[in-house]
C-alpha cells in the first residue's frame, strides 16, 4: 500500500521540523485527561451532526469502509516532546465533509470522545487531508491508550487538538471551547508559533 509523506509540512509554517521548544522522543507517551474508556464495536457510533445537509451516523464497520490512507506524519505535544514519522491510517476530515455537505455558515467544529474530552478547531483548519481520523498505527490497531479504535490526528497543530477515542463530530456556525480550549491553552495552538496557551 501506497504512504504519503506529511512531514513536511512545516515547510508552510516557515518553520523547522523541530518546532521551537520541543524536543525530540522516539517512545510515544500517553497523555490522557482520565482513563482509557471502554468501548464495544456493537453498539459504538460515529455522530456528524451540526449544521450539514445530512447528518450522519457510522457503525465501527461502516467506519471501516469509508476510503481511507496511510500518512507519515510528525507528532508535537504542547508539554514539549515531538515524535517523528508516526505511520498513520485512516479517513481525512474532507472525506467525512464532503459525505455531510457542510452549510456556507459554518466557521467551526467540535470534536468529541467518549472519555467526556472535546476539542475545537476552526474549520478551514480541518479541511486538510492531514486532519485524519485514525483507526491503524505503524500497520497495528490504534493501541487503547492512544485513542482506540479511533482517533483524529493534527500534525499542524498541537496534539491535544486531535481527539482520542473520538465518536463525533458537530459543524458549529460560532466558535466554541473544547475541554483544554476552557482550561488555558490556546486555540489556535500553532507549535511553529509556540502558541500553547492562551
Ligand atoms: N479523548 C481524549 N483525547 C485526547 C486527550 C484526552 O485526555 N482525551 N488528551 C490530548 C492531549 S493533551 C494530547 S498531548 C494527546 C496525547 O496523545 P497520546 O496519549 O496518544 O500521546 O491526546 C489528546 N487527545
Ligand atoms: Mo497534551
Amino acid at each position: 500500500m501506497s504512504t504519503t509523506d506529511k512531514t513536511e509540512l512545516h515547510r508552510e509554517f516557515d518553520g523547522k521540523r523541530l518546532p521551537p521548544g520541543q524536543r525530540k522522543t522516539s517512545k510515544f507517551p500517553v497523555l490522557s485527561k482520565g482513563s482509557t474508556p471502554d468501548w464495544d464495536p456493537e453498539t459504538w457510533e460515529f455522530s456528524v451532526t451540526g449544521a450539514v445537509e445530512t447528518e450522519l451516523a457510522f457503525s465501527w464497520e461502516e467506519f471501516r469502509d469509508l476510503s481511507n490512507e496511510t500518512q507519515t506524519q510528525d507528532f508535537h505535544c504542547v508539554t514539549g516532546w515531538s515524535k517523528f514519522d508516526c505511520e498513520f491510517t485512516g479517513v481525512t476530515f474532507p472525506t467525512l465533509a464532503e459525505l455531510a455537505g457542510v452549510d456556507d455558515d459554518v466557521v467551526h467544529v467540535m470534536f468529541s470522545a467518549l472519555d467526556g474530552y472535546t476539542t475545537n478547531l476552526p474549520f478551514e483548519d480541518c479541511m486538510r487531508d492531514e486532519v485524519l481520523f485514525v483507526w491503524e498505527y505503524d500497520g497495528a490497531p490504534l493501541p487503547r491508550e492512544h485513542g482506540g479504535p479511533l482517533r483524529v490526528v493534527t500534525p499542524h497543530k498541537y496534539a491535544y487538538k486531535g481527539a482520542k477515542w473520538v465518536d463525533g463530530i458537530e459543524f458549529l456556525t460560532e466558535p466554541e471551547r473544547g475541554y483544554w480550549e476552557k482550561r488555558g491553552y490556546s486555540n489556535t495552538a500553532n507549535p511553529w508559533n509556540e502558541e500553547r496557551y492562551s
